[in-house]
């Protein structure tokens, strides 16, 4: 059979006409609903502020976490970070969005507190997302842990760490020019220095509201005018960057308390 064009029109357009029709016969004005408030981010399935990467983390299924269900943050830090220890720390994944850590030896030095990991998690998206010069920032030394003897936090073994006690504290790497994963020292080579992306992530860290101080060599990052920044010489291949402690002196959890704190702007 042989169609006219105007015959092929009316045809390719019925499924459309049909489309339409039946969609103004069904939907009603109260069937509209916007979506609530809490509809749960892409990288949390549950919505309980736990990440989905965190939770199927291996060396957290101590913790007994469900993706599919609220739970609750248990997580400790007690006493402080020269002098402290933690107590049901998060194990942060190694190979993160947007970060990467830069210690391979596994799950002994990377235990924090849910709003430690939350922070570089949420810099990290960030970070992806807006495509940095660097496919990802390096990060390392939050608190030691041992799985086999449920000891997290204190003083380090072999170390020259002072604090990094109890799970408010991490090392980040400067940001390289050429993005390459690897270390950088800012004295030596500071023609591979990219000062505006570390400047970015300064900002990063800071907007998240928990960042308590950030000890660096700021030389030649001009516009980092923020009060909790301490300059310091010898921080030549990384900053170091402490949130403040999430519970308090009291050691007080109120539960789900990362809710809310979901922006990623
Ligand atoms: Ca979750
Ligand atoms: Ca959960
Ligand atoms: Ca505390
Ligand atoms: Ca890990
Ligand atoms: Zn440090």
């Amino acid at each position: 059979m042989k169609l006219r064009f105007s015959q092929v029109l009316i045809l390719a357009s019925l499924p459309v006409v049909a489309l339409f029709t039946m969609g103004c016969a069904e939907i009603q004005i109260e069937d509209i609903v916007e979506n609530p408030p809490d509809v749960n981010p892409y990288y949390d399935s549950d919505g309980d502020g736990i990440s989905t990467a965190v939770e199927v983390n291996p060396p957290n299924s101590y913790l007994s976490l469900d993706t599919t269900v609220w739970d609750n943050n248990l997580c400790v830090a007690h006493g402080s970070p020269n002098n402290g220890w933690l107590e049901k720390p998060y194990n942060i994944v190694d190979q993160g969005t947007g970060y990467y850590r830069y210690n391979t030896e596994a799950d002994t030095d990377d235990w924090g507190t849910l709003e430690l990991i939350y922070m570089i998690e949420a810099a990290g998206r960030e970070w992806h997302s807006h495509n940095m010069n660097a496919a990802k920032f390096g990060i390392n030394d939050l608190s030691y842990g041992d799985l086999s003897t449920m000891t997290f936090g204190g003083p380090w073994p072999n170390s020259d760490h002072w604090s990094h006690q109890n799970g408010l504290d991490v090392d980040v790497r400067y940001v390289r020019k050429d993005g390459n994963p690897i270390g950088l020292n800012i004295e030596d080579n500071p023609q591979d220095y990219d000062t505006a992306a570390t400047s970015t992530l300064f900002n990063r860290f800071i907007r998240n509201g928990r960042v308590d101080i950030i000890i660096a060599d700021t030389a030649n990052l001009g516009n980092i005018s923020w009060s909790g920044i301490i300059h310091d010489d010898d921080h030549d291949d990384h900053f170091h960057l402490r949130i403040i402690d999430p519970d308090g002196t009291e050691n007080k959890r109120g539960g789900k308390t990362m809710r809310g704190n979901t922006d990623e702007n």
